[in-house]
């Protein structure tokens, strides 16, 4: 079997063992790698009903079939676990050099259950297994315990970890690598917290094997050069991302004071021609010759790596407009390993709850010291803090006096940066998300809002679709997806790479049957760990979007409208083969491989 190792790496924290489990070339093309491979070892070996921070729950890195060759940005390992946020299918997706050593070390994915007796780290080299006592570790930030590890295990070792945030179960808490990668954003972080995972170092010093060296070879610097020539690469590397903050104001976009207009009156301020100015470096993943990871010097004068969706949520969500003090916020999520987005949802619900009076402490808009006190108290789960610490959806139903309407989240994530008043497709792409309100699975808004694309069309069910299966495939494979979606890097390369490396022919419409797979997996993932309580209702977006019209900018006046996005949804569930509350049919399982899922579902749902 080319191109994949065939083995996983699976640990057991509480009895420190761990054994190499293996699987078949059907499983491989089936599941292909990252989100496929997660999402099965999941279903298939996590008992119905785990609690996310019991020793049962699995934390699974997985890579995909290209990570790690020398093909464009192929450093990439999918990070997933049952949820503490969501309850639900979790995951994110991390540009680390871990990706690269994990395969290199033999493995396509580590499956870690059990938990630790003590703070422990685990150390993988090739085959040799150790369980690190992590005693000095535990409670320092996710960069001091980074660059204490690569004084021991080399400038050059695969290594992620977590904050104090992960420590201290914050649900949104991520994992972090290389001081300004982070991922998981539904509570991986926590997940790792829970099991006593302080870090994880990985060195492979194998070679992976592809069935044709010669033409990845020639493909893959074909491709390297197809970006270095696009037309938008020398913008990109001055802003990659932050280039979003400025159309998204133009739009009514931008999301503006918990999500309550969506243009900012600072937002020049926080522009990613302001960051250009202040940029000190471009830092990014492995195997990559765009790296869009900017790095500007904070208000406290560290490095701190932005990207438009922490720019967003840390800037006009909570009302400032100062990036360098944004910065400061974007770089202590990441220390204390905590999602910048749920971080900047909370702070924006806190500061909209303190406004109305529906809690006691004082917390203003724009207030860059309420924030950096506020973000502390999350990470440490002190006060106030302690009830964010849980997510907004939690955090509403405990404050009360109406919050639920804004508290922005779909089935408890919290809403990414793209405010969809006026964008019905990207809200129905929150909706039906894979892990709930995350735009990695649909950045549908930029086709909607740039073409001008109105109404609640199925032109627009359509495109949902498609981007889900088309960034699917990003997910299973082990790459970024920006040099596709960003730069334009033609779609034809990536099956041109498969076959390269594993000798096998796939289009990249089998390409868009194994996402498609995959996402109905996911989704049967959710209806059994709801044992079966599912209404269309969970695939709604937040009340406000339908409720509160925009009273500026562009669009003005604008809000969705309820019937009408329901109606849409219906339209989108028949297309998927789903019954009228969003439930796999039978047969649509069937039809994607997943006849024994049918019968699991069956158990909690009745199946049409
Ligand atoms: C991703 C989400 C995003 S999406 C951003 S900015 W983006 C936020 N980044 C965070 C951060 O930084 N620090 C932090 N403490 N929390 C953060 N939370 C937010 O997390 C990231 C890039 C980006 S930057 C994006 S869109 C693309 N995402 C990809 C994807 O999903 N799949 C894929 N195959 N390729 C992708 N390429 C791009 O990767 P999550 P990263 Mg990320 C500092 O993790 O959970 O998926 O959430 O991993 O290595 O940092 O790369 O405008
Ligand atoms: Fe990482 Fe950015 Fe390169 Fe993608 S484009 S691999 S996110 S540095």
């Amino acid at each position: 079997m080319l191109g994949w190792n065939g083995r996983f790496l699976k640990v057991n924290l509480t009895g420190k063992k761990f054994i190499t489990e293996t699987y078949d070339a059907t499983f491989a093309s089936t599941f292909l790698g990252g989100r496929g491979f997660a999402a099965k070892i999941l279903w298939d070996t996590l008992p119905a009903g785990t609690a996310p921070f019991s020793p049962e729950n699995k934390l699974v890195f997985a890579t995909g079939p290209l990570t790690g060759f020398p093909l464009p940005s192929s450093g990439k390992l999918v990070v997933s676990s049952k949820s503490p946020l969501t309850g639900g299918y979790g995951d994110g997706n991390l540009g680390t050099f871990a990706a690269v050593h994990l395969r290199k070390a033999g493995y396509d994915a580590v499956i870690i259950e059990g938990k630790a007796e003590k703070p422990t780290i685990l150390h993988v080299k090739d085959r040799m297994v150790e369980f690190v006592d992590a005693k000095e570790y535990w409670g320092t930030s996710s960069f001091e315990t980074e660059a204490q590890l690569r004084r021991i295990y080399g400038r050059n070792a695969g290594i992620v970890s977590i904050g104090q945030g992960g420590e201290n179960l914050v649900k949104f808490a991520c994992v972090v690598a290389q001081e300004g990668r982070a991922g998981g954003r539904p509570g991986m972080g926590a997940v790792m917290g829970s099991k006593n995972l302080k870090a994880a170092v990985f060195e492979g010093t194998g070679t992976l094997v592809a069935a044709d060296p010669q033409k990845l070879k020639k493909w893959g610097s074909e491709g390297y050069k197809e970006i270095l020539g696009k037309r938008n690469y020398a913008f990109w590397r001055r802003q990659g991302t932050l280039s979003t903050t400025e159309w998204a104001n133009q739009n009514g976009v931008l999301p503006t004071f918990n999500y309550r207009e969506g243009t900012f009156t600072q937002a020049e301020k926080i522009s990613g021609f302001t960051a250009e100015e202040v940029k000190v470096a471009n830092r990014g993943c492995p195997n990559c010759n765009m790296n869009c990871g900017n790095v500007i010097k904070d208000a406290e004068g560290r490095n701190s790596e932005l990207d438009y969706e922490n720019v967003a949520m840390l800037g006009s969500n909570i009302g400032l407009g100062d990036l360098k003090q944004v910065a400061v916020l974007n770089r202590m999520a990441d220390e204390f390993g905590l999602d910048t987005i749920s971080l900047g949802s909370t702070l924006g619900f806190a500061m909209e709850a303190s406004e109305k009076r529906l809690i006691k402490q004082k917390i203003e808009w724009g207030n860059f010291s309420d924030a950096k006190k506020l973000t502390e108290d999350i990470a440490f789960r002190r006060g106030l803090g302690d009830v964010l610490a849980e997510g907004v959806r939690v955090a509403a139903a405990k404050i009360g006096g109406g919050s639920t309407d804004w508290a922005m989240h779909v089935k408890g994530l919290e809403v990414s940066a793209y405010n969809c008043r006026a964008a019905p497709a990207m809200a129905l792409a929150y909706g039906t998300s894979p892990i709930g309100a995350h735009h990695k699975d649909a950045f549908v808004v930029g086709w909607e809002v740039m073409h001008h694309v109105e109404g609640y069309g199925e032109e627009k069910v359509d495109k949902v679709i498609e981007y889900q299966h088309t960034r699917g495939i990003f997910e299973c494979l082990g790459v970024c997806r920006f040099p596709f979606v960003n730069i334009g890097l033609e779609k034809e390369w990536y099956p041109k790479y498969l076959y390269a490396i594993t000798g096998q022919k796939f289009f990249w419409e089998d390409l868009c049957v194994i996402a498609e797979r995959v996402f109905n997996l996911v989704r049967a993932f959710w209806i059994r760990e709801n044992q079966g309580r599912w209404t269309r209702e969970m695939d709604f977006p937040p009340t406000r979007w339908f409720s509160e019209p925009l009273t500026g900018g562009l669009i003005k006046g604008a809000k969705l409208d309820r019937t009408k996005y329901d109606e849409m949804l219906q339209v989108y569930y028949k297309k998927r083969g789903w019954d009228e509350e969003g439930i796999p049919k039978k047969v649509t399982l069937e039809k994607l491989g997943l006849a024994e899922v049918a019968v699991q579902v069956a158990k909690y749902v009745e199946l049409h």
